[in-house]
């Protein structure tokens, strides 16, 4: 089965692959929204229930082991974490939602940074919400796809993990989420498989965000 219901070119593939073996550097965390930097890159952020596997994708599209710290405290992270991928774009990683032993304060206080973050944000092209593919969507992803549908912010849902849910599980999954995503204005319909471990589906994810920065 495909990947993702995109294709791309052998050109595209490799303009994408060069662009990822390239710099990417660390620019901040953001902890308040007077700290976002300049508006001045088109911007991708990574969404999903905390352990998903967004800083690992991260590492993954970059070949880079160490760029994004992984398997961090679920919760612990309340920072919009930049990166500057080859001066081209801004991919920001996002802390995990969804986390049961975070208190209500802190909810509440992610909640307030990440609709505020949508809202005034131009740059931000889409936001890709990271399902894990064992567990498929949860509520805590439903309430973010409705923050994103009242901000107007358009996103995709990109499954990870998939080394542990293979081809019929896969079929399922799409068979599944589809449906919803088409009850939800800005959700876009496709489903992107991916693994960080197996290296699946990855160069073509590479190719997807380049052509948000292009
Ligand atoms: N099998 C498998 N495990 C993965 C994959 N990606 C990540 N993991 C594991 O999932 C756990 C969480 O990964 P992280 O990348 O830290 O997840 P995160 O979404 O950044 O977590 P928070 O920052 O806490 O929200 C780690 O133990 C990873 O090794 C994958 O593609 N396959
Ligand atoms: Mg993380």
């Amino acid at each position: 089965m495909s990947v993702s219901a995109e294709d791309y070119t052998a050109d595209q593939l490799e303009k994408a692959r060069v662009l990822f073996s390239g710099p990417c550097d660390f620019m901040l965390g953001v902890a308040a929204l007077s700290q976002l930097p300049e508006d001045s890159l088109p911007e991708i952020a990574f969404a999903g229930r905390s352990n998903v596997g967004k800083s690992s994708l991260l590492n993954a599209l970059t070949g880079r082991n160490t760029l994004a710290r992984t398997s961090n405290t679920p919760g612990r992270t309340q920072q919009l974490n930049y990166f500057n991928l080859g001066g081209v774009m801004h991919i920001v990683d996002m802390p995990g939602y969804g986390y049961a032993k975070v208190s209500k304060t802190q909810r509440d206080d992610w909640n307030a940074l990440m609709r505020a973050y949508l809202r005034g944000r131009p740059s931000l092209r889409v936001v890709f919400i990271l399902v894990d593919s064992r567990h498929g969507l949860k509520d805590s992803d439903i309430e973010i796809m409705k923050m994103l549908d009242e901000t107007a912010v358009s996103y995709r849902i990109i499954m990870t993990k998939c080394d542990k849910a293979r081809g019929a599980q896969q079929e399922m999954l799409r068979e599944k989420i589809h449906p919803v995503l088409k009850k939800h204005a800005a959700a876009y319909p496709d489903i992107h498989f991916t693994s960080a471990v197996k290296d699946y589906g990855i160069k073509e994810l590479r190719a997807l965000m380049r052509s948000y920065a292009v």
